[in-house]
């Protein structure tokens, strides 16, 4: 029988480059990806950088897929695209610059607490760059009566968001 699709959601960022461009790309990417069904996208945000924040803004966008996939296995799907886009973690610095970043957020039905993967994100609730892009989608999942959906929405109604430091971002028409 085929696994049920299931619905994660993805925060994506980049600060380097053309960041335009490498976004649309990891996003056409994922969208060919075996195991990923379907692909939506939030509106598009600049935003000042947290952490370091000496570094280039960043555009800021979350994507909500349906999927087959487990956590894991979505997990090396991203982190194979963040490679083909440059992006070395290894050579990086902690809260630096990215030519992409792709997070596993929230997946539907699971936790986790291992040293590759947490879920939900752990420092999502505290970023604006997440929640406002977030709430959107969430305001139009088909699924928000899930028991899952439900939760998060309530927690997020639940938690101010402080626009400051996002704009709305208009991607360039083709
Ligand atoms: O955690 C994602 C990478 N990142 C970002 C980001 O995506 N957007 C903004 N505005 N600041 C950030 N700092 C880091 S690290």
């Amino acid at each position: 029988m085929a696994a049920a699709s299931r619905q994660a959601f993805l925060g994506v960022g980049a600060n380097l480059g053309d960041r335009w461009r490498t976004i649309s790309a990891a996003l056409t990417q994922l969208a060919k990806t075996p195991g990923i069904l379907a692909v939506e996208t939030s509106a598009v945000f600049e935003t000042a950088p947290v952490g370091v924040t000496e570094q280039p803004a960043f555009l800021n966008l979350i994507s909500g897929i349906e999927t087959t996939l487990t956590p894991e296995e979505l997990l090396a799907i991203l982190l194979t695209i963040e490679r083909a886009a440059g992006r070395q973690r290894d050579r990086e610095t902690r809260w630096g610059p990215r030519t992409l970043d792709l997070d596993l957020l929230l997946f539907e039905g699971e936790t986790r607490a291992s040293p590759e993967l947490t879920l939900p994100h752990p420092r999502m609730w505290e970023r604006a760059f997440v929640l406002a892009p977030l709430k959107e989608l969430l305001e139009r999942s088909r699924r928000f009566d899930r028991a899952y959906w439900r939760e998060v929405r309530e927690r997020l109604a639940a938690t101010p968001i402080s626009n400051e430091g996002i704009a709305p971002w208009r991607p360039p028409t083709t």
